[in-house]
């Protein structure tokens, strides 16, 4: 296993320390980057797809007792109702955002927020977020994306952090990984039911 591999598998393995198991979700519109995050943390090979009528999910085990569940946002108020399931549980959210994307950024905003409304998501759920694309010349860098999607402003004052990727080289994914496992810790600490 590649020094890159070995990292990212100790990155996820820290999510279940303590042995509970960790449910995190991948998510953003279509064309952020998701799929190819999975494939650069090689877990093409076992994904899952799961085809409901118009919503297709992509679950993956990075290690472990981890469950990573990928789905896109946008769109679609019909298939909304199903993604509740999914969020019972999550104690991590990875939102992909192509930063170059500039026409559909309150988009990504919008629906980012309506996530972390959600009654079925846990108050204050810690959010990672990939501003992904950092290879194209009209990207926004991290900093302007944060002010774009308005981070400061998050719905239920959920920790976050903004991370630079390119998913095609696979820049930047361990650091986001790493810290969105320190922030699902903290988290886990601040639950009474851990
Ligand atoms: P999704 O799963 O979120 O819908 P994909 O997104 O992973 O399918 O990526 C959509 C397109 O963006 C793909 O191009 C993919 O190669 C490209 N992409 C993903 N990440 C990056 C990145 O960091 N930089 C650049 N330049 N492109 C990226 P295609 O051409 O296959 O549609
Ligand atoms: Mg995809």
């Amino acid at each position: 296993m590649g020094l890159f591999l070995s990292r990212l598998s100790g990155a996820f393995q820290s999510f279940v320390s303590g042995g509970a198991p960790c449910r995190i979700l991948l998510l953003g519109l279509d064309a952020a980057g998701k799929t190819t995050i999975l494939y650069k943390l090689k877990l093409n090979e076992t994904v899952t797809t799961i085809p409901t009528i118009g919503f297709n999910v992509e679950t993956v085990t990075p290690a472990p007792g981890v469950t990573l569940t990928v789905w896109d946002v946008g769109g679609q108020e019909k298939i909304r109702a199903l993604w509740q399931h999914y969020f019972r549980g999550t104690e991590g959210v990875v939102y992909a955002v192509d930063s170059a994307d500039h026409c559909r950024v309150a988009e990504a905003r919008e629906e980012l927020f309506r996530v972390l409304q959600d009654d079925n998501m846990f108050r204050g759920v810690p959010v990672v977020i990939m501003a992904n694309k950092q290879d194209l010349p009209n990207a926004m860098n991290p900093s302007k994306l944060s002010d774009a999607l308005q981070l400061r402003n998050l719905p239920r004052n959920n920790p976050w952090h903004i991370q630079g990727t390119c998913a095609t080289n696979g820049d930047g994914i361990l650091e986001a990984i790493t810290a969105l496992g320190k922030m699902v810790k903290q988290f886990r600490k601040e639950q009474p039911r851990y």
